[in-house]
């Protein structure tokens, strides 16, 4: 039988632990025998960082009343033994909720008022304007309080039909839209943007993020949420209720909000719940059943899914049953089923992903810190060589022998300045780069889709403005990217040149991929378009709605354009740190060789401990290359743990 969410979610979370510890051992051994160039430093930091930081986020996307919050108290928090979402009859999630734990901040709930709307910055920006959000403290020991306050993300107001069309709940070309309009004039819109539920939960802590959304109005009216969090999710909870069926609001959240993307099935879950609606005393448990997977099938069927891709639960009974530890009540929940694909088909892809990248990193390091040890050896080598040689020689030969070695040092001193003179033309082209990727160039892309998408009559035109965008930001990485191969192609050519001449061993660094992001763009402005192609480009009538959008995309695109940012920094300091290794250790080597041959000098004897010296020293490289492949390789191996075993022991540091 296969484990559920939570436990695979925890046994990632432990990997993680001990793939840290490894970590910061391995920094400690290097750091301690010398092998921690720049470019291995910033390596161990950007691995630290990807699995310190990693989160995984599963979205409950639906129309209200579906079961949202009830299932996610059923598989997260049953552990409280009550509910601790609100979920009741009616609308009781009224803005989106991120639950999340951050060790920066106290346990607490943050409500982003919804006027907020008015000003022009993205859901992203408020982010980090912690003051402008309302902060309610939370006693995680006082299940009781945690409702309570919880409450506070079903809260509404009540404003006038202008108020409500600035606030983007009130559109006056798609009146089957709006909200009902009360006796009074008023209509009823959420009081709450967003909330943030800071909460130190065993899952939260480990990066678990839950993303729980009101219904289609809600998410209509926040395109932050479809172009941004929702594609970037790890995971989507589509649920349906088999009391309902599948209704046109469902098939509207369908079409315009989730993009099914083929080669990420696995990531979209689509639940069939309140299953126990159907459940009845007159029927037997056969025919349920049956009448259960009708109703699976002409969802799947509606949705365009394969039939096993729905799954149908009762999120209700679930609940109950955890709460009492009814088991027989727990099976016929159907929950554990759903809580396995959730385990096996997210976390298990999840961790695949994770781990393929933490490996490649890893071979990386091993590669960038063996190198310092291969120059050490070569080194080693050649002094071997040179003392050998003088065995049995007389004095005016090792008289000759120190001034050719100063000599050597001479010429190389000379060479130093021609590398430095191709260290600038490859920092002039890196120049070029950073330029075509950096935040400058973004923003002037942006400011014109703004313009274009303000432009009064622009709802059949949406998909040119973007495709021209777009198209733009694509030839920017090409760009990019044919800057990119000149500079390799002048690495390659300038390090052949110099291993020729020096005898060094430089190897250029692994390109950047600049292809990757262009498939990144690809998925952004596809999330663009699914959002404003259907249903919502009525919403561009008003034009700060323009503004919002694109300040949601460039926040976006920030993130990509600073991942290829980041990897264009990496590629050069690899670059930079493996000239200046072999430079420092070449001029190293000089000053060794001289002192060795005055020491000879001073004392014929001198002679075979020095060879002696050499050769232990080779010997103690040997080890250190031994621990090197032993250490990088129990960092590739660490056991994903299946729970039970125990952890194998953690190397030593020797
Ligand atoms: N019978 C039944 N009712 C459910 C089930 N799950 C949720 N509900 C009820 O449906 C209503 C809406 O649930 P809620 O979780 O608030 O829906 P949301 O708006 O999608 O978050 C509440 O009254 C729940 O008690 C279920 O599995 N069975
Ligand atoms: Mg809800």
């Amino acid at each position: 039988m296969g484990t559920s969410f939570n436990e695979q979610f925890d046994q990632h979370g432990t990997w993680r632990r001990e793939f840290a510890l490894r970590l910061k051992l391995l920094a400690q051994w290097l750091k301690d025998h010398d092998l921690l160039d720049a470019a291995v430093e910033e390596r161990l930091r950007r691995l630290e960082t990807q699995m310190r930081s990693e989160k995984v986020m599963v979205a409950f996307v639906a129309e209200f009343s579906r079961g949202k919050s009830e299932l996610i108290n059923a598989i997260f928090f049953a552990g409280y033994k009550r509910r601790i979402m609100p979920a009741s009859a009616g609308r009781t999630t009224m803005c989106p909720t991120e639950l999340g734990y951050d060790s920066d901040v106290p346990p607490c709930l943050r409500l982003l008022p919804i006027e907020t709307r008015l000003q022009p910055q993205a859901l992203m920006e408020w982010c980090g304007a912690p003051e402008k959000w309302t902060r309610i403290d939370l006693d995680v020991n006082d299940p009781a309080q945690l409702a309570k306050a919880f409450e506070k993300v079903a809260e509404v107001r009540h404003v006038t039909k202008d108020e409500a069309r600035a606030l983007g709940f009130w559109h006056d070309d798609s009146p089957e839209n709006n909200p009902i309009l009360g006796s009074d004039g008023k209509v009823e819109v959420p009081r709450w943007r967003h909330a943030l539920i800071n909460i130190a939960h065993p899952l939260l802590k480990q990066g678990l993020v839950i993303l729980d959304t009101p219904g289609l109005n809600a998410i209509g009216a926040e395109p932050e949420l479809t172009v941004n969090l929702i594609p970037q999710a790890h995971a989507v909870v589509f649920i349906l209720a088999a009391d309902t069926g599948v209704t046109k609001s469902d098939l509207a959240i369908w079409r315009e909000h989730l993009i099914t993307e083929t080669d990420n099935i696995e990531s979209r879950i689509v639940v069939l719940n309140k299953i126990d609606t159907m459940w009845d005393s007159l029927s037997t448990p056969a025919q349920v059943q049956a009448e259960i997977d009708r109703q699976r099938a002409t969802s799947a069927e509606i949705l365009g899914l394969p039939r096993d891709q729905v799954i149908a639960v009762s999120a209700q009974k679930g609940l109950v049953a955890k709460v009492n530890g009814d088991t027989d009540l727990l099976q016929a929940s159907q929950l554990p089923v759903l809580e396995r694909a959730l385990g096996q088909g997210v976390m298990g892809q999840r961790q695949k992903i994770l781990r393929s990248a933490v490996a490649a990193g890893i071979g990386e390091l091993r590669v960038e810190a063996g190198r310092a040890i291969n120059i050490r050896r070569r080194d080693l080598a050649e002094q071997m060589v040179e003392l050998r040689g003088l065995r049995g020689k007389n004095t005016s030969v090792i008289r000759h022998m120190r001034s050719r070695i100063q000599q050597e040092q001479r010429d190389f001193d000379v060479g130093g300045a021609r590398i430095h003179a191709v260290r600038s033309v490859h920092l002039k082209l890196l120049r070029d780069m950073f330029m075509l990727l950096g935040t400058a160039t973004l923003k002037t892309e942006m400011n014109e889709l703004t313009t274009a998408l303000r432009q009064p009559g622009i709802k059949l035109g949406v998909k040119k403005a973007y495709a021209h965008t777009f198209e733009r930001l694509r030839a920017g990485l090409r760009a990019a990217q044919a800057t990119s191969g000149e500079i390799q192609s002048m690495l390659t050519g300038t390090f052949r040149q110099l291993n020729a001449e020096y005898g060094f061993s430089l190897q250029a660094p692994r390109e950047p991929e600049l292809a990757r992001y262009e498939r990144d763009l690809d998925l952004v402005e596809r999330s663009h378009l699914q959002y404003l192609g259907v249903a919502n480009t009525f919403r561009l009538a008003q034009p700060e709605f323009a503004d919002r959008l694109v300040r949601a995309l460039a926040t976006r695109l920030r993130v990509v354009y600073e991942s290829a940012l980041g990897e264009v920094e990496l590629w050069n300091k690899s670059a930079a740190a493996q000239l200046d290794a072999q430079l420092r250790e070449r001029r190293r080597n000089f000053s060794r060789r001289l002192e060795a041959i005055e020491r000879i000098q001073q004392a014929a004897s001198g002679l075979d401990d020095r060879i002696a010296e050499i050769a232990a020293q080779e010997t103690a490289l040997d080890e250190l290359d031994a621990k090197l492949t032993e250490l990088t390789g129990h960092l590739v191996d660490t056991p994903e743990g299946d729970g039970h075993q125990p952890a194998e022991p953690i190397l030593q540091t020797a």
